[in-house]
């Protein structure tokens, strides 16, 4: 009776707050005021995301069904449809003596990161903090008895990282009133499901206790499936009235987060505003007993720069154990990728979007008066070309070059810049060349076409030229992680095109990766490669497992190019009535095949 008469409390406070007024939400305040908000997430750049709770415990295995199943870390109760009486037993296991908030903080400040994100509650419904609004939580439930929420807060403040939450405000399979992907086997009647009585006496609340009791920095929800705008409002409208500077997601729902978060792959580019990519560090998101595909070091670096060099965050994630430790190949990756970062942090923090074109042998990345060339495949003729820069930078050294001696450089075209580098690169990952810039660097984005085997010269949806009103940029989702594409092509005069250069002349092959549809099977296209057209015929490319676009690649055939100024161009022959052509990837140029 207690905690009810506290609910129906707050509840009062709660509606009287939204009766005041309705909070803008991220949409409807200044864009000065937004990127005031977003100035510390978007100079931080890469965060460590945390997934912790009950599920360490059984860590993917459950009464021998894993050997059928893929049952995997935080959604095992979900996957082995295990019952909520049985699921909760784990509770009373849980006890990570070992968590210690400080070595956790210290492992992510050491490995370069600026802001942790860790699951207040994830999908199995269980709070990993002392929940007034339900007992099933870590300070009612299981004998810890502490507030590792807390503990972190206090970590954070103290070596300067900031904290934020993950929190599952839709999906939940301990209560029988969340919907989106629910709990059948406790709860099988879907039509009884109430979902505004679900955030009403659950969710909400525990979001508002979150906001109260931590003043997080990021609220990072998960999964709004099915959830109405009406719900997703009640959670900004809680955020901005109780903690205006936090900032919020996009899966909060209904189009009013912050920001994007391409999940388990790297987007071609900031497709509108922000992004950040979450990334899990092995193949699993919570402790998975049996998953030792670690991303080595190297990996982790290079998708760091990559997502920053299209101006977006990193989020990397670690899934501690049933005692409150990060398994010990984390730690070891986390103090590699560190030591990369000491030298070369500069150039990530702060940093983002490149102004250049494609870059074969790494990648670019800027802040004002610089820019950083991440070089990954070291030329061993130490000649680093550098297409498209016309400005001549002031000053160009080695990142990790304490006295900062100056590199010559050349210029094999006006607008080409080539920079003399040693032998030997400072760091085999990922060395960083600095280059001073005066004002905003003057330069020519058109590819250059690179003849150098292995290479692949993508011509991508991502940055085609539209010649078309009702053509489509279709970003990637999480099924599709790498097609992205050009759809709604349904009309004969709609044709996409990138302008593009070849340093000498040469022989390429010619390829296309497309979706298309069976009623799209038999419509004709012609890719002209500067003065020669290569015609084709889309053929239907099916569907994924989950019932998705599947995307192909097919042969085109070969054209013999000039030095000098080309146009690609992808134009339809015929569309029959009532189809699109295709849903277009990418056309791709690679040295001709002898
Ligand atoms: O189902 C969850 C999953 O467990 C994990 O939390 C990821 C993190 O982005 N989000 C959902 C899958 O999209």
């Amino acid at each position: 009776m207690q905690r009810i008469r506290f609910y129906t409390v707050l509840a009062l406070v709660a509606m009287l707050g939204m009766a005041s007024v309705s909070q803008p939400t991220a949409a409807e305040e200044t864009p000065q005021q937004r990127d005031a908000r977003m100035a510390w997430w978007r100079d931080a750049r890469f965060g460590l995301f945390v997934h912790w709770g009950l599920y360490a415990l059984p860590a993917g295995q459950w009464k021998g069904l894993e050997k059928d199943q893929d049952l995997f870390a935080e959604w095992i109760m979900y996957k082995a449809k295990i019952p909520v009486v049985e699921y909760e037993l784990l509770a009373k296991q849980f006890n990570p003596v070992k968590f210690d908030a400080e070595q956790w903080v210290k492992l992510a400040k050491q490995a370069g990161m600026k802001y942790i994100v860790i699951t207040a509650k994830h999908c199995d419904g269980f709070a990993m903090y002392p929940s007034q609004a339900s007992k099933y939580n870590i300070m009612d439930a299981t004998p810890f008895g502490r507030d590792p929420l807390a503990e972190l807060k206090k970590a954070c403040d103290a070596q300067g990282l900031r904290l934020g939450f993950y929190y599952s405000h839709c999906w939940d399979w301990h209560e029988p009133d969340a919907l989106g992907q629910d709990n059948t086997w406790d709860f099988p009647d879907r039509a009884k499901k109430d979902s505004d009585k679900y955030v009403r006496e659950k969710a909400l609340p525990q979001v508002e206790e979150l906001l109260a009791r931590y003043q997080p920095w990021i609220l990072w929800f998960d999964v709004p499936t099915e959830m109405p705008e009406a719900q997703s409002r009640q959670f900004i409208d809680a955020i901005r009235r109780m903690r205006p500077e936090c900032i919020v997601n996009d899966r909060i729902g209904n189009d009013l987060g912050d920001y994007d978060t391409p999940e388990q792959f790297i987007p071609n580019g900031a497709a509108e505003g922000d992004f950040e990519t979450n990334m899990t560090l092995n193949d699993h998101w919570g402790y998975q007993k049996d998953d030792d595909r670690w991303k080595p070091a190297a990996e982790v670096i290079h998708q760091l720069v990559d997502v920053v060099s299209k101006g977006g965050n990193y989020l990397l994630n670690v899934g501690p154990t049933a005692e409150g430790t990060f398994p010990p190949d984390a730690v070891r990756i986390l103090e590699e990728v560190g030591d990369w970062m000491q030298t070369n942090s500069e150039s990530i923090y702060g940093a983002g979007l490149s102004p250049l074109g494609p870059l074969h042998w790494g990648r670019c990345t800027a802040k004002p008066g610089r820019l950083y060339l991440h070089v990954f495949d070291w030329p061993a003729d130490g000649k680093l070309l550098v297409p498209g820069l016309k400005s001549q930078p002031k000053r160009i050294w080695l990142l990790a070059d304490a006295e900062r001696k100056p590199l010559t450089t050349s210029r094999p075209q006006p607008q080409d810049l080539v920079i003399d580098l040693p032998a030997a690169a400072p760091n085999s990952i990922d060395a960083v060349v600095a280059l001073e810039i005066d004002g905003p660097p003057e330069v020519d984005s058109t590819l250059l076409l690179m003849d150098r085997a292995g290479v692949e010269n993508r011509f991508g949806a991502f940055d085609a030229q539209r010649d078309g009103p009702a053509l489509k940029y279709q970003k990637q989702l999480f099924q599709e992680k790498k097609y992205d594409s050009i759809g709604s092509w349904k009309h004969e005069s709609d044709s996409l095109s990138w302008p593009f250069r070849a340093a000498a002349p040469a022989a390429w092959d010619v390829e296309i990766v497309y979706a298309a549809t069976p009623e799209s099977e038999g419509n004709e296209f012609i890719v002209f490669v500067g003065p020669h057209p290569l015609a084709g015929k889309a053929v239907s490319t099916g569907k994924t497992k989950t019932g998705r676009k599947q995307f192909q690649r097919f042969k085109l055939g070969s054209v013999d190019l000039p030095a000098g100024e080309h146009m690609l161009r992808v134009a339809p022959k015929t569309i029959a009535a009532g189809s699109e052509l295709m849903d277009l990837h990418a056309v791709i140029l690679t040295p001709a095949t002898p």
